[in-house]
């Protein structure tokens, strides 16, 4: 279903009419009231007069994490304290973490994006959801709760955690969507199995899944173990939380809720705009919102734009799957090597689980190690030696042709590789450099 019609199918001369009125708008604000963003805008020769057009837009600063970290905690607030009504963080492994301060209206651009993003997966007001991202400071939570509930569909609040509790409100409560980490959605389906529910016999038929990176092999066992279709939500705390953007009924590319998060993506290194369908970092500006408005800001994900019709009749522009974050990236032995490569190349090895973890050590010899724990599936984990050992070695010579570096794979036991209840943890780099 299509929430907003108007706006999601706008012709695109209307929208570009919109995006730009929107934009010098920011700028005008952001100028007038953020002392950083004018010093930025001063220092790179430009003032909100001198927007005309969208290309202008490449003329204005980029805004990345480390600014949102040396203004922390209020730093980039663009109005009054007063006017703030809830406020949000990410968790963020080292330093400070990420703010997004909302007003009244930015729950409101939130609620309209997430509306957007539920009814594309399939939600009416028929639906009960059993939203299990974590509430709380995450915006995962909140996000779909305000999506689901705008639509008229009935919240289950369930949060993250507590397996066995969500299996029986799924069961007693009858749910027929969910929402959580995809990483999560898989060990709740191992539990279900491990307590002998049938999920594929529960009228729960779809979900939205997003927060972390997974792959098509991923979607395709989440759909098998359910019995449902499975779609991917993109967002960050920063911009507004989930609901920047999701996939359609056609499942081929993420539509942007481009009126309120205007894309573009550039080239890592150099900062320059890259065309549609070239693979780069991903840069969002906020259109609307007032608390903590960005612009520019690098996201470090990469993606590249999809500028085609498509089938469902939206008219906003795509952007590919994640491809992984620029600051996911191992160098190893000087090779670049993204965790998503690993879980793509994984997906061709049968007999494995799509559970890893990657290990990267610094021997004596000062080289890089990189060791990759792979579970194997309960049917093939046997005592024959012998075809464990077939098997790790068809891992390590896949990985060496994808990767083009040599890894050590350790098989693990079935259900060995810890479980995350929200975002996965893919990596540990050992190294200290
Ligand atoms: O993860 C917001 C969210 C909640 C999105 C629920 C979807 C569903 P952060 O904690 O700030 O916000 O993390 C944002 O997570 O920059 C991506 O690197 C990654 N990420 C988010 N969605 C996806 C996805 C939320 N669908 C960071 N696929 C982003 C891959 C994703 N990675």
């Amino acid at each position: 279903m299509i929430f907003n019609p108007e706006l999601e199918c706008m012709d695109v001369h209307s929208r570009k009419k919109m995006q730009l009125a929107g934009l010098k708008n920011l700028v005008e604000r952001l100028y007038a009231r953020v002392p950083f963003y004018r010093a930025k805008m001063d220092a790179a020769g430009i003032a909100p007069a001198g927007i005309h057009s969208l290309g202008d837009m490449q003329k204005l600063p980029f805004t990345t994490k480390e600014d949102l970290k040396d203004n922390y905690p209020h730093g980039l607030r663009a109005c009054p304290e007063d006017r703030i009504v809830e406020v949000h963080m990410s968790s963020g492994t080292t330093g400070k973490p990420v703010v997004n301060e909302y007003t009244v209206h930015d729950i409101g651009i939130w609620r309209e994006a997430m509306s957007r993003t539920m009814a594309a997966a399939g939600c009416t007001k028929y639906d009960t959801v059993q939203n299990c991202y974590g509430y709380g400071l995450f915006t995962g939570g909140p996000g779909a709760h305000y999506g689901a509930q705008n639509i008229g569909a009935k919240v289950l609040p369930m949060s993250s955690g507590n397996t066995g509790r969500q299996l029986a409100v799924m069961q007693d409560f009858g749910s027929t969507m969910l929402a959580c980490t995809p990483s999560y959605a898989l060990y709740m389906a191992e539990e279900a199995a491990e307590a002998g529910i049938d999920l594929r016999a529960l009228p729960v038929n779809k979900g939205c899944f997003g927060a972390e990176p997974w792959s098509e092999n991923m979607r395709r066992e989440i759909e098998a173990r359910y019995g449902m279709k499975a779609y991917d939500i993109y967002g960050l705390t920063e911009i507004i939380g989930p609901g920047v953007s999701f996939e359609c009924e056609a499942q081929d590319g993420l539509h942007v809720n481009e009126d309120l998060f205007y894309p573009e993506v550039v080239d890592p290194d150099t900062g320059i705009p890259l065309p549609d369908g070239e693979r780069g970092e991903l840069v969002f500006t906020t259109l609307g919102k007032e608390g903590t408005p960005l612009l520019r800001y690098r996201t470090r994900d990469i993606s590249y734009l999809i500028r085609e019709d498509c089938p469902c009749g939206r008219s906003t522009v795509r952007m590919h799957r994640l491809f992984g974050r620029t600051d996911d990236m191992l160098i190893i032995r000087g090779v670049n090597v993204f965790p998503s490569q690993i879980e793509h190349a994984l997906v061709e090895i049968e007999g494995t689980e799509p559970q890893y973890l990657i290990v990267v050590t610094r021997g004596e010899d000062h080289l890089d190690e990189l060791e990759l724990q792979v579970e194997v599936k309960k049917d093939f984990f046997t005592d024959e030696v012998r075809g464990l050992e077939s098997l790790r070695t068809r891992i390590e010579h896949v990985m060496k042709s994808k990767l083009q570096i040599a890894l050590k794979v350790k098989l693990m036991e079935p259900k060995s590789i810890e479980r995350s209840v929200g975002k996965a943890k893919r990596v540990i780099d050992k190294r200290s450099i």
